[in-house]
C-alpha cells in the first residue's frame, strides 16, 4: 500500500514537471512566432566576441525592430550611438528588443555596452547600413 502510493506521488510530480516544460516550450516557440511576426532582426553574440550578423541593412524612414538574443554565458549590452539607440544590458539566456525610425543615412557601428570581456570587449561592434 505505501509502495503505491508513493508510485502515485512521483508520477504527479512528473506530470506536473512534463506540463511546466511543454508550457515553457509553448510560450518560447510563442514568443519567436510573435517576433518572426513582427519582422525584427534577430542578433547574436558570436563566441568570438562578435555579432551575428555583424552587417545589418535598413531603409531610412522605415521602423526597424532588433532582438538582441544573448545565447552566450556572460552579459552583453547593445547600443548604435550614431541613431540615437540607447544601450541595454542584455543578461545571458535574456533577449531585449530595440525599436527605432532611422532618419538618415549612412553607416553607423553598434556595439556591446557592457564590458564582457577585458581584451575582447572592444572587438564586439557591428555595421548598420541605412539607404
Ligand atoms: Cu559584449
Amino acid at each position: 500500500m505505501k509502495h503505491s502510493k508513493l508510485i502515485r506521488e512521483v508520477i504527479a510530480i512528473i506530470l506536473v514537471l512534463l506540463a511546466t516544460i511543454v508550457t515553457a516550450k509553448a510560450i518560447f516557440e510563442y514568443e519567436d512566432h510573435l517576433v518572426k511576426k513582427r519582422g525584427a532582426i534577430e542578433i547574436t553574440p558570436t563566441n568570438n566576441f562578435g555579432w551575428n550578423p555583424g552587417v545589418i541593412r535598413v531603409k531610412k524612414g522605415e521602423l526597424v525592430k532588433i532582438r538582441v538574443n544573448n545565447t552566450s554565458a556572460v552579459s552583453h549590452g547593445f547600443a548604435i550611438p550614431g541613431l540615437g539607440v540607447e544601450a541595454k544590458p542584455i543578461y545571458p539566456g535574456h533577449n531585449e528588443m530595440f525599436e527605432f525610425t532611422p532618419t538618415k543615412t549612412g553607416e553607423f557601428a553598434f556595439n556591446c555596452a557592457v564590458v564582457c570581456d577585458r581584451n575582447l570587449h572592444m572587438n564586439m561592434t557591428g555595421k548598420i547600413i541605412v539607404e
